[in-house]
């Protein structure tokens, strides 16, 4: 994990966003999008989805909520694409890395309302099968998500937690809402922080913190879009059940498949 680095290019938001992602490996940042971009990208989120959206799992089958999620849409020409090349939260993501970054992933969601299911608690780390510094989502609401809609809860300082390092894929998928716990117990004793937010607001959270989001019981959508970045130097680090395809072990990731946030524009 990354705590200073040469590389950060810095002025995208105050510094005590940086030391609160450092500290407790998560930052809760107001107004990253504009009224007006929400409104054009939450009309795209739900446009694609309507489309083409697929149920989500945590990864790898662990974990299914009712969340319907674009697939890549990072990838694709639209709108969302330019969402997940968003110079503003490119630049935030590597200030408060302090590294240069490349996305990795990026996609809509909505949580339907009346989606009685938690996200399962969990670390991004078990799902990666990565080797790098870091890797961070920018959880971006396009609608306000007030506890009763689903939002994120954290435990703050989990990414510093002793070894093991990671647990293996198949730990998640035996037990899939208490391996963070089982994995680590001395987790099940730190408090927690759950993270209301408005519409145009990120949560930005690095792979090795806990956490979990809560049922949707408002009567609205939860609508979000998450970027998730990583180490521009990462490689394909592949584990039992997380493997990709078209990628080679060992090797650093494409410019092509995954930008780096230095080519924004
Ligand atoms: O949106 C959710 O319910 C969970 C999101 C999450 O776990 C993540 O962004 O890592």
């Amino acid at each position: 994990m990354t705590d200073t680095m040469p590389e950060a290019p810095s002025g995208a938001v105050a510094d005590k966003y940086v030391t609160n992602f450092r500290d407790n490996g998560f930052t809760h940042i107001p107004n990253v999008l504009t009224a007006a971009e929400v409104a054009r990208f939450r009309n795209a989120a739900l446009d694609t989805i309507e489309r083409e959206g697929v149920a989500a799992g945590m990864g790898m089958g662990v974990g299914r909520t009712g969340i319907v999620t674009t697939a890549q849409a990072y990838r694709k020409p639209g709108i969302l694409r330019e969402l997940a090349r968003h110079p503003r939260v490119g630049a935030i993501a590597e200030q408060l890395s302090g590294i240069s970054l490349r996305v990795f992933n990026g996609d809509a969601q909505i949580k339907p309302p009346g989606d009685e299911t938690d996200t399962i608690w969990h670390d991004d780390l078990t799902f990666a099968p990565l080797r790098g510094r870091i890797l961070l989502n920018a959880w971006i609401a396009l609608v306000d998500v007030p506890v009763e809609r689903g939002c994120m809860t954290f435990v703050p300082g989990s990414h510093r937690r002793p070894d093991p390092y990671r647990v293996p894929l198949s730990a998640a998928r035996e037990n899939p809402n208490s391996f963070l716990f089982t994995g680590w117990p001395q987790l099940s004793w730190s408090p927690r922080l759950t993270v209301p937010v408005r519409a145009g607001d990120a949560t930005f959270h690095q792979w090795r913190v806990g956490h979990t989001a809560g049922p949707n019981r408002s009567a609205e959508a939860r609508i979000a879009f998450i970027t998730t970045y990583t180490d521009a130097e990462t490689t394909y680090d592949p584990q039992p059940g997380l493997e990709l395809p078209g990628l080679t072990a060992g090797a650093r990731l494409s410019d092509d498949d995954y930008p780096r946030v230095a080519e924004f524009g």
